[in-house]
């Protein structure tokens, strides 16, 4: 089975490579030649993720995931969210973006976060949503030089680095993005 990954994100792609069953042939948006941006004015993770999916499922045709991820920070009433790649503006750059979510936390001792992602997959026309959520905090200094966005400043529970200090294949043991995507890949074995 062929499925297109619908992100411009290349360390997502790198992330998830390692986790998709052999069966499946995983193709890029670059695999597929689109280079255009798709607008995620969707309200949730959940609506930015069916946005891009059905974005390019119904340009291309082709059965797809699209992965929406954001960092919910509990001090900051879940900011930033789903505004997690644009918080400090554009053009993005996540070194400006830790920059404002450690100032705009300074004031608060809970520091107290989660990763989400939430992932739609279409398949002909049916649509599926997988979950995954990593509990940690945020630290006040940048850590790390492992992984992208704002794995440098957390540190997920039960341990003492963050992300970015991390290898890959850490990360992927626990995290966000792999327990959405073990969650696809079971789906995908029981019924496809
Ligand atoms: P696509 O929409 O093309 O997939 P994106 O980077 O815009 O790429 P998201 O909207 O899902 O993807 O991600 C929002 C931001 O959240 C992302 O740019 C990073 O800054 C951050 N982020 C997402 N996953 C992360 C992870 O595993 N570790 C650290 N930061 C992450």
């Amino acid at each position: 089975m062929e499925l297109i990954f619908a992100t411009h994100n290349k360390n997502k792609v790198l992330e998830i490579k390692n986790l998709i069953q052999k069966n499946i042939k995983l193709l890029s948006l670059s695999d597929i030649g689109f280079k255009g941006e798709i607008i995620e004015d969707g309200k949730s993770l959940d609506q930015n993720s069916l946005i891009k999916a059905k974005y390019i499922k119904s340009k291309y045709g082709m059965n797809c995931f699209a992965d929406d991820t954001g960092l919910e920070v509990h001090s900051l009433n879940k900011k930033p969210g789903i505004y997690s790649s644009r918080y400090a503006g554009y053009p993005i750059n996540s070194n400006n973006n830790i920059k404002k979510l450690l100032k705009n936390l300074s004031g608060f001792n809970n520091k107290n976060a989660r990763f989400r992602t939430v992932i739609s997959l279409i398949i002909n026309e049916n649509i599926y949503s997988f979950e995954g959520i990593i509990n940690g905090k945020i630290i006040e200094e940048i850590k790390g030089n492992n992984g992208f966005g704002y794995d440098p400043i957390f540190i997920p529970n039960g341990y003492n680095k963050t992300f970015a200090e991390l290898s890959l294949k850490e990360k992927n043991t626990i995290s966000h993005r792999s327990i959405a995507i073990n969650k696809m890949m079971n789906f995908l074995k029981k019924n496809y």
